[in-house]
């Protein structure tokens, strides 16, 4: 019996260690190609869309489902992909620090993509105007997703700033002049800028997924 005990002790403390140090790392679920279809997925333990992480290590479960796609991710430090032409089962431990970062199809990057932020990301800072004649502008006109803010300057009595595009749709008044500072999350995609009240005032801005 004593003996019994001991060698259970002994295997105990041989095996919980290492189980508890992977326990320790928070799993995520890349999972791509379900039945050879076009899609792709980071997912956190409850199942829900990564959008943003806290900095720290991770376990990410990879399943590759098809030949004709991978799991491709990319950000500070991370530059990781399964293969295209093999179905995978995959674990890879992964740091993440403060920034954005991307996932992809490498053979399909357009279609089969996301990202999301880890930590501390600084908001890209735009400025617009309208007026105070009969002008419109946004400053940069292409910037990558994340968070953004826009400050806006209305100088113009009969004319706004109207801003529409993926998760967007901000205007300041037409009577409306002074200035304005808008908190957005901007998606990859084209938004454009314009004046409801004349069709030749407007512009567009194009948002990129992280480099
Ligand atoms: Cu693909």
């Amino acid at each position: 019996m004593a003996i019994r005990i001991l060698l259970i002790a002994l295997l105990a403390a041989l095996f919980l260690p290492s189980a508890l140090a992977e326990a320790d790392n928070p799993r995520l679920v890349a999972t791509v190609g379900r039945n050879d279809s076009f899609s792709i997925s980071l997912s956190d333990a409850s199942g829900n869309p990564v959008t943003h992480l806290d900095p720290g290590t991770y376990d990410v479960a990879v399943r590759d489902l098809s030949q004709m796609h991978n799991f491709h991710l990319h950000g500070p430090g991370i530059e990781l992909a399964s293969s295209v032409g093999n179905v995978e089962d995959l674990v890879w431990p992964v740091t993440f620090t403060d920034g954005k970062y991307a996932f992809d199809c490498t053979a399909h990057p357009a279609t089969m993509n996301g990202w999301f932020t880890v930590g501390q990301v600084a908001p890209t800072k735009f400025a617009g105007s309208v007026g105070p004649k009969r002008s419109i502008s946004l400053k940069p006109k292409i910037a990558e997703v994340g968070p953004a803010t826009i400050t806006v300057t209305d100088r113009r009595r009969s004319d706004h700033f109207h801003l529409t595009g993926p998760g967007v749709n901000r205007k300041t008044g037409v009577a409306f002049r002074g200035r304005v500072t808008w908190n957005v999350t901007l998606q990859p995609g084209i938004y454009s800028y314009r004046s409801d009240k004349h069709k030749t005032m407007r512009g567009s801005l194009i948002v990129t997924l992280p480099s």
